[in-house]
């Protein structure tokens, strides 16, 4: 983990993004392409040309001066230094990347992964409890439904890996308080493809505001905050996974999302289940066959 101050606690933002740049240098290295495969010249060429000048147009029309250069060079290090990078790319660009993926896909609709889904979660089998404190705050909350392909019939094998923050925001392996694996598991569906998982309401999000990425949000005026929502990644042997989120209606930030990952569709309307004050809500998934 990277500390700027030695002999001190990490902050909130180091912690972050510190986890975040180990486990993404984790799931780069196995399961996406490495830097230079399957990319040729003309792409890069086109790609990287279009980006660069993007930034030369804001530098010519905005009359951008040595200090706000100088001032992006120390950005960008500070970036590094904290391991933000899966942070920043993930709240500004991974959405336009989701879309354009979108775009050639059937199945139930996605969105962003985000920099937390951690590997090797506890295998709970349906219906679940996910890992929680004793005293876990939050509402209980059942999410419940069943998982097909895009022709309707159930898949027996699928499996829902979901991940959440606790009732202060907080997601276990990114922060000091929730322990290890809490409100994290990966869970398999009955012989129907049903699924029910027991759990806490998550709480808006803030990305962290003492590291670079949050003080550029700050200082742009840019709310910072995500929608309470939950992540999953639905999956079935033979089948595309689904990476998406449930957001919860009424939430005040599903119209100014920082991430800019919500979706209609995703926004869920729990309802009171009678018994200690929980809530539960319905939610199916399809999925298309690879
Ligand atoms: C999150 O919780 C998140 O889901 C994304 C996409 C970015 C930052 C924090
Ligand atoms: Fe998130």
């Amino acid at each position: 983990m990277t500390t700027t101050d030695q002999g001190t606690a990490p902050s909130s933002a180091e912690l972050a993004g510190a986890n975040a740049t180990e486990s993404a240098r984790l799931g780069l290295s196995s399961t996406r392409e490495t830097p230079g495969t399957g990319a040729d010249a003309d792409r890069v060429a086109a790609v990287v040309g279009a980006a660069l000048e993007g930034i030369r147009a804001a530098i010519r029309d905005h009359k951008v001066t040595y200090s706000e250069f100088d001032a992006f060079k120390r950005w960008l290090i500070e970036v590094s230094d904290t391991g933000e990078w899966p942070l920043f790319l993930d709240v500004y660009l991974e959405f336009e990347v989701e879309r354009v993926a979108a775009e050639s896909r059937q199945g139930s609709t996605g969105t962003i992964l985000g920099p937390f889904w951690l590997d090797g979660q506890v295998r709970l089998q349906s219906p679940a409890t996910l890992p929680m404190r004793e005293d876990e705050p939050g509402t209980p909350l059942v999410l419940a439904g069943r998982v097909t392909g895009t022709d309707g019939t159930p898949l027996p094998g699928a499996t829902v890996d979901i991940w959440h923050t606790d009732d202060e925001g907080w997601y276990s392996g990114f922060a000091e308080k929730p322990p290890a694996g809490n409100l994290r598991g990966v869970v398999a569906c009955d012989e129907q493809g049903r699924f029910e998982i027991h759990t806490r309401r998550p709480a808006p999000y803030t990305i962290p505001l003492d590291g670079p990425t949050g003080k550029l949000t700050t200082i742009a005026g840019w709310s910072p905050w995500r929608p309470a929502h939950l992540h999953l990644l639905v999956s079935a042997p033979g089948h595309r996974t689904v990476t998406t989120q449930l957001f919860f209606t009424g939430d005040p930030y599903l119209d100014s999302d920082v991430a800019s990952a919500t979706k209609p569709e995703l926004v869920l309307d729990p309802q009171p289940t009678g018994d200690g004050g929980g809530v539960r809500s319905d939610h199916d998934f399809v999925l298309e066959p690879e």
